[in-house]
């Protein structure tokens, strides 16, 4: 059986990872920090399948001690702080967290387990103000948020320990993936539970940043097979991952609320609250790479995953309300 060790587990792409490595038959080790609440909402249904570690990303020795007890053959890095808003107000904590982090669970695999494979999960903003369209791998990085500048630590510190070391150290740069798991925060997700509000009756404005930011957004679920199959190769390599189109956020917009037969213009105002101090004006991938080295495709397209978190958020939302009306 293999063993994995997940870092970030309770987080989108932990869980839908966590689920697919169980589904392999991997034994599954979750780092988790501990939080003065339980945050086991997107792992809920699989808890008990997983090996709980507590540790930090900022506090090496509890790296080294999840790596002792794990002895694991895969670490997928997933822990960062990765909300780019919060990275301005927040830059010296991002910067420990999302670019330090990663040489901290390097140090502890390097020293503890050297031949465990590595995964790190690098991301589309390091492209930032891009320089070319579309972006893929040899692209040059222009990060336009402390996010994007710890990532692009980072990717660097990953690809440096498999030239250093000759570590199986591999860097996913993955573009905007979303899912009903989505932090509410993030823009898709933000809009697919304000739609269902809306129609439910609880909420009748939705305030927004920049309409015009154009993203290349893909399913979550599709993109960790992506991560897994990366760690699966006979040389350690770096690679895209993306959908190959992008959209505006108006877009995603009207998607979203002309799904529940709305029209969006009749409920969003711009909140200058919500733009940035430096934007990533547009993100469209190229995975040529990926899908000829790694045979990766994806199965949702932007319509589909759209539906689908207005679906789920309708879902949950109206289960809520129905409890209410019961217990009241
Ligand atoms: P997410 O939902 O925000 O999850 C982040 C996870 O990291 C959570 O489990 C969080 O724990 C954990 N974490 C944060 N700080 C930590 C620390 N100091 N020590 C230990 N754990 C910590 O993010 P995601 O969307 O799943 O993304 C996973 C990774 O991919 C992140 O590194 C992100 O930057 C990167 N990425 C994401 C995308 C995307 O579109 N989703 C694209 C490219 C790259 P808590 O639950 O305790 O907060
Ligand atoms: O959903 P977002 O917050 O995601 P962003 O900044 O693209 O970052 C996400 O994707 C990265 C990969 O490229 C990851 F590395 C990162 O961890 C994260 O998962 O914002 C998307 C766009 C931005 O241009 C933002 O300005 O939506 C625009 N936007 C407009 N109004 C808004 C809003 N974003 C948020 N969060 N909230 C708004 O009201």
């Amino acid at each position: 059986m293999k063993k994995a060790l997940i870092t970030g587990i309770t987080g989108q792409d932990g869980s839908y990872l966590a689920e697919f490595l169980l589904e392999k038959g991997y034994k599954v080790y979750g780092l988790r920090r501990r939080t003065s609440t339980p945050n086991f909402e997107n792992i809920e249904h699989i808890k008990d399948e997983i090996e709980w570690l507590s540790g930090d990303l900022t506090d090496l020795s509890s790296l080294i001690f999840a790596v002792s007890i794990s002895q694991p053959d895969e670490v997928y890095n997933l822990a960062a702080q990765s909300f780019v808003e919060t990275s301005w107000p927040q830059p010296l904590f991002t910067g420990h967290a999302t670019a330090l982090g990663v040489t901290n669970m390097l140090e502890a695999v390097r020293i503890v387990k050297p031949d465990a494979r590595f995964y790190q999960a690098s991301s589309s903003e390091m492209f930032g103000k891009v320089v070319e369209i579309p972006q893929k791998e040899s692209t040059p990085f222009y990060p336009r948020s402390p996010y994007g500048v710890a990532k692009v630590y980072g990717h660097w510190i990953t690809v440096n320990y498999r030239e250093s070391f000759n570590m199986y150290a591999c860097s996913g740069i993955l573009f905007n993936h979303e899912s009903p798991r989505r932090g509410l925060e993030f823009v898709t997700r933000k809009v697919t539970n304000a739609v269902a509000r809306i129609k439910l009756g609880l909420q009748n404005e939705l305030r927004m940043g920049n309409l015009d930011a154009k993203r290349d957004w893909g399913f979550a679920g599709d993109y960790v097979k992506a991560m897994w199959l990366m760690l699966q190769q006979d040389q350690p390599d770096d690679f895209v991952i993306s959908t190959g189109e992008t959209h505006t956020v108006r877009e995603l917009l009207e998607v979203a609320f002309s799904y529940v037969g709305l029209n969006y213009e009749d409920y969003v105002v711009i909140d200058p609250k919500f733009f940035r101090p430096a934007e990533v004006d547009l993100l469209l991938g190229d995975c040529t790479k990926a899908k000829d080295k790694l045979g990766w495709q994806l199965d949702v397209g932007f319509e589909d995953l759209i539906h689908m978190m207005v679906d789920a958020d309708l879902d949950r939302i109206g289960k809520m309300k129905k409890q209410e009306v019961t217990t009241i």
